[in-house]
């Protein structure tokens, strides 16, 4: 066995598995939970997942979630199922708790690919499917049953909130090095914050949506290059068609990596923006005249509050995301500002691509 220790295996000894453990390495590019991929000696593989205590303070209401929405999916969909199960633990439970915090396994979605950007309009195309399905497919579901994992997640106006009481207190003393982003997200704050308005206002739908669709959060048939899988479903709460698309937009459409320090490699690029509004638009038929409207707007609200969380995560010391090196925070706030100027030079044609998709529909 290699690169464990003796508590991993205790845990992982914990669930059904088919086979001895012979290894777990670290594994995949999230920056909430802690991932390994396991190996039996038979051959099958697991994904095992140290969740963020951090981030989620109710784990046992997350597989909740998540063992409702496969059972609901496996009900409605069979075969076609578009997530993947919980191991259960040898108890009969989705996931297991110690001294050292709550663990999962899932099984490894062997057959797929997961893209960390998108190699061709085709490819961006289908995570546009991928997702948009997995709202329509959870249409039905009954949303009032969810537990909301993470309270106000995407109220991009409490994000405010927090962000300014958190420059207020200045708790890791870098405010002052950083005036420039503080002003261009102070400047934007009453526009960002009209998605959530309407979100309260029942100006928009509130659906069952996934609410971090990044690209990495969905895995493709590695022979067909169309989607197999939704995962990372924390996060999974009554929410905004909006927020899912401008989230995808956000991550899948940008030239440069959501963490890229030279930000003259960042834009909006229009044609993936066309391509990802085409697919959602026709994997999510029953898209209101409003949400069509707004699409643009949740695209940049979505990256405006990504900016605001990493800066506030800065201004707070590095709490929250996973950072490689002093300053990630800051150099991934900088980049999502970048392209929100990106979206704010191409707003009026966004706005023509939205309109030229949903005449086709
Ligand atoms: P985080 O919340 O930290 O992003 P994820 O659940 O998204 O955690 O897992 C991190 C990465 O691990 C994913 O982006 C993907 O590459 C990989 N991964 C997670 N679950 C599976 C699975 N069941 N099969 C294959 N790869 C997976
Ligand atoms: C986190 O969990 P992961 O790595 O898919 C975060 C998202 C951010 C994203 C930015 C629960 O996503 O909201 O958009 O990082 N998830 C949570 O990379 O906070
Ligand atoms: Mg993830």
């Amino acid at each position: 066995m290699n690169n464990t220790n003796d508590n991993i295996n205790a845990v992982l000894a914990k669930f059904c598995l088919d086979g001895q453990v012979s290894s777990v390495r670290p594994y995949g590019e999230g920056v909430i939970n802690k991932t390994y991929i396991v190996e039996t000696e038979s051959g099958s593989r697991y994904i095992l997942q140290k969740l963020n205590e951090n981030a989620f303070k109710n784990i046992p209401a997350i597989m909740e979630n998540i063992e409702g929405i496969a059972r609901f999916l496996k009900e409605k969909k069979g075969e076609e199922m578009p997530v993947l199960e919980p191991v259960y633990t040898k108890d009969g439970s989705s996931y297991y708790k110690d001294e050292d915090g709550y663990f999962r396994v899932t099984p490894f979605a062997e057959g797929t690919i997961c893209l960390q950007a998108p190699e061709s309009l085709e490819d961006f195309y289908q995570c546009a499917v991928g997702f948009g399905r997995f709202i329509s497919d959870l249409a039905d579901y009954p949303a009032a049953s969810l537990n909301e994992t993470i309270p106000n997640f995407h109220n991009t106006k409490d994000r405010y909130r927090i962000f300014k009481e958190t420059l207020a207190k200045n708790p890791a003393g870098r405010a002052a090095s950083v005036e420039k982003e503080i002003s261009f997200l102070l400047d934007r704050e009453e526009e960002m914050s009209r998605l959530s308005m309407y979100m309260e206002s029942g100006v928009l739908p509130v659906r069952v949506t996934h609410n971090d669709t990044k690209l990495n959060n969905l895995l493709l048939d590695a022979k067909t290059r169309t989607p197999k899988y939704v995962i990372d479903l924390d996060t999974v709460m009554p929410g905004l068609s909006l927020y899912d698309y401008g989230d995808c937009i956000r991550f899948g459409a940008n030239t440069a990596a959501e963490d890229e320090p030279d930000t003259d490699k960042i834009s909006l690029d229009l044609e993936r923006f066309r391509v990802f509004t085409e697919g959602f638009a026709k994997a999510c038929p029953n898209l209101t005249d409003k949400e069509y409207e707004l699409l643009p707007l949740g695209a940049k609200t979505i990256t405006c509050e990504l900016a605001c969380r990493f800066l506030t995560d800065y201004l707070d010391g590095d709490n929250y995301f996973a950072t490689r090196y002093d300053g990630h925070n800051l150099v991934r706030a900088r980049a999502q500002m970048k392209l929100v100027a990106s979206m704010e030079e191409k707003w009026e044609e966004m706005n023509r691509i939205v309109s030229e998709v949903r005449g086709k529909e």
